[in-house]
């Protein structure tokens, strides 16, 4: 290796290439949600759509500081770490069109999605129930020998409110498991405002209760969000325990494509937490020269292309034949199979 190679390898990755890195994930998840508002409301898409708007920066910088082998169960507004994480815009169509070809063979309409066995969970409930089930993970994977991996999974304010959230951290932090939990303080509990949701200060105060690791973070500014989730994710890796991390941010939608968000403050839109992620960081890239105002608008162009040119050929693919499925409310003949 050259010197001036391993002077690069030791310095880390470059924090500008990172940001752009970040932002481009940002971008096409944002872009891939668009589409998705669209096929909704064309009626294409059986089941929800819940997109992430407002919540991106947060969400991609859990699943860019992941590695390949370790957990990560994100939420429903997580498409941006989900593709961060591997997930592509192809398997994403596919799951919500319902086509066969899909991860899930068709047989989710939307959000439940992932690839167990690569550490990418399906979601369970919107709600708590991923902060346990990442904890189980990653006690099995202590028990099997296997040191070095973190779990991280990501929820919504109204989460921090349920037994699931309290059980799953209090475990993982008498375990001192290496689970990172990312809260998107996002205002509201789909319309309960968070002075009807919880009643300390602040929730990342919640930390001290369970003994944990706590951070905080204005989740409208990604480079503040690369900062704050990367150093968590490293501090779990390297043994110190669980870490919650809460990210200020505002809901730019609905709690889905099917609520209009009228209980929205519209003061809050005004304020420091009502930027958008995605807005702000282009400004910055334009700003440090990292790319131009140009360059900005041909990557979006570019990704719709490919969003539009994959949904095309998503809705010419089979849906599930009933008839061929081996149905069975929570197995198949296949995993009996493997796991018996
Ligand atoms: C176990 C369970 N109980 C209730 C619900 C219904 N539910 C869906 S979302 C939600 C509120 C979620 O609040 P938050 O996590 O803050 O989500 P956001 O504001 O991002 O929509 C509730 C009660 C559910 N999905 N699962």
């Amino acid at each position: 290796m050259s010197e001036v190679v391993k002077a690069r390898k030791s310095a880390g990755p470059d924090p500008g290439q990172q940001f752009v890195k970040a932002y481009r994930i940002m971008l096409s998840a944002r872009v891939l949600e668009e589409k998705l508002a669209a096929l909704y409301r064309a009626g294409k898409i059986k089941g929800g759509v819940f997109l992430g708007r407002g919540q991106e920066a947060l969400s991609v910088s859990v699943g860019i500081h992941l590695h390949q082998g370790d957990i990560f169960a994100p939420l429903i507004r997580d498409q941006a770490g989900r593709m961060a994480f591997g997930d592509t815009i192809l398997d994403t169509l596919r799951t919500y069109l319902g086509s066969s070809l899909g991860s899930m063979r068709g047989r989710d309409g939307n959000i439940h999605r992932g690839r167990p066995r690569e550490g990418y969970y399906a979601m369970i409930s919107h709600l708590g129930a991923m902060i346990p089930t990442v904890a189980g993970g990653l006690l099995a994977r202590r028990f099997r020998g296997e040191h070095g991996v973190v779990g991280a999974t990501c929820l919504g304010d109204g989460g921090t409110s349920t037994g699931a959230f309290h059980e799953g951290l209090n475990a993982a932090a008498v375990e001192r498991l290496p689970l990172v939990v990312v809260v998107a303080n996002n205002q509201y509990a789909y319309s309960t405002p968070n002075t009807r949701q919880f009643a300390c200060a602040d929730l990342v105060d919640k930390a001290i209760g369970y003994g944990v690791a706590g951070h905080k973070v204005d989740a409208t500014d990604l480079e503040a969000c690369l900062k704050t989730v990367g150093g968590a994710i490293a501090a779990a890796r390297a043994g110190g325990g669980p870490q919650l991390i809460v990210g200020d941010l505002l809901r730019l939608v609905g709690h889905g494509e099917h609520d209009p968000g009228k209980y929205i403050d519209p003061k809050l839109r005004k304020q420091h937490v009502g930027r958008d992620c995605l807005e702000v960081a282009g400004a910055v890239i334009v700003e440090k020269g990292w790319a131009t105002k140009e360059d900005l608008a041909q990557w979006r162009a570019e990704v719709k292309a490919e969003v539009n040119t994959t949904a095309n050929r998503v809705s010419r693919e089979p849906e599930p034949d009933p008839g061929e499925e081996d149905w069975c409310a929570v197995s198949n003949r296949e995993l009996e199979d493997n796991f018996a």
